[in-house]
């Protein structure tokens, strides 16, 4: 009987590593590497239920947030793997007030550093909901064989030489792009692999779910109310109104409206004037992807990959997903300014 040819994750990355131009292997072992952290926080994740490691660390991150324990496991089994892969030369973790280098010589003549959310959506971890962690990775600017500077992070998001994250969901799925598309592939556990699943992953142009915390609507900007409006409103010709669907886990959000066609929006707040979610290990690698699989991502009035970051825990308003749907939410902002 013929059989579907199974290709691995690092096949795969080796495979393609041929179509870069120069290319020496070390983006490719760092993907590799990624993939063997991420095996490890699967299991660890999988078995949340099982072990003494679900609740609160006792210690906050950097934004004040309470840090789960499995956040904290994740941090460090992918800050170490990275860190020995002696591909990354530092990290900036969501985890970590400021960026980590590594002591090994080796690794600080690495090309390459790394922006991480260790796990994302964590406050749905004791409720058994997806979370994911998410990656992004440029190549240094500053000269090889010392210690990364802050301004190796703060690159825009459009020099990201790659990019992707990790769903812990139903399955555990790792999805990433280098620029060429994006690609899936799903854990098999049985042989411990990540299987190729996904090949060059399209989001469609436009929808009908979105996703929001509608919950703090009365708090949201006047062309976001609006635009909450124009989903909720019946119009068959626009397949109107849309699903409202929101798990409160950015990549499984993002994950299911990047396969069905949809948008995410995470405006500012009274409580979070500038957003919520973080520009350099959540906002650009998931518009990288967005723009990747033909799909758009913006603050709301400009595009996500092109801000020039500040600092390495800046937020930002997010609005990603379908294009079309993105480009909607615009012109509502633009046609209902606040008034201050
Ligand atoms: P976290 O990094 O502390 O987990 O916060 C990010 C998460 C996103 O995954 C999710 O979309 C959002 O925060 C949910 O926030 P809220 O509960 O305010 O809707
Ligand atoms: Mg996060």
């Amino acid at each position: 009987m013929a059989q579907n040819k199974l290709i691995t994750l690092s096949e795969f990355i080796l495979q393609r590593q041929a179509e870069f131009p120069y290319a020496k292997g070390e983006l490719t072992r760092l993907l590799h590497h990624l993939g063997v952290a991420a095996k490890f926080v699967h299991k660890k994740v999988s078995k949340a239920g099982l072990v003494d490691i679900l609740g609160s660390s006792g210690n906050t991150n950097v934004q004040g947030e309470d840090q789960k324990k499995l956040d904290a496991f994740a941090h460090l089994e992918f800050a170490e793997m990275m860190l020995a892969s002696e591909e990354c030369c530092g990290i900036a973790s969501e985890e970590s007030d400021g960026i980590i280098c590594s002591d090994n010589p080796q690794a600080k003549g690495a090309g390459y550093v790394l922006c991480i959310d260790p796990l994302d959506g964590s406050s749905n971890i004791d409720v058994n909901v997806s979370v994911g962690t998410i990656f992004s990775i440029y190549r240094r600017i500053s000269p090889r064989g010392q210690d990364p500077v802050l301004e190796d992070f703060l690159q825009s998001g459009a020099r990201q030489v790659a990019a992707g994250y990790i769903i812990y969901g139903s399955s555990t799925m790792l999805v990433y792009t280098t620029g060429a598309g994006v690609y899936g592939f799903t854990l098999d556990p049985s042989i411990g692999e990540f299987c190729l699943s996904n090949l060059s992953m399209k989001t469609p142009k436009t929808g009908n779910i979105y996703s929001v915390n509608q919950g703090y609507f009365t708090r949201f900007p006047q062309g976001i109310k609006e635009y909450i409006k124009y989903c909720e409103e019946k119009d068959d010709a626009t397949n109107r109104p849309y699903s409202l669907r929101y798990i409160g886990s950015l990549v499984a959000d993002f994950h299911r409206n990047m396969l069905k066609g949809g948008i995410y929006l995470y405006p500012p707040t009274a409580a979070n004037p500038n957003g919520k979610l973080r520009l350099l290990y959540e906002c650009n690698p998931i518009a990288f992807l967005a723009e990747q699989s033909g799909g758009k991502a913006s603050t709301g009035y400009e595009r996500v990959l092109s801000i020039k970051p500040a600092e390495i825990h800046q937020r930002i308003p997010f609005v990603v997903g379908s294009a079309e749907m993105v480009t909607k939410a615009e012109e509502f902002l633009k046609m209902h300014p606040d008034k201050d």
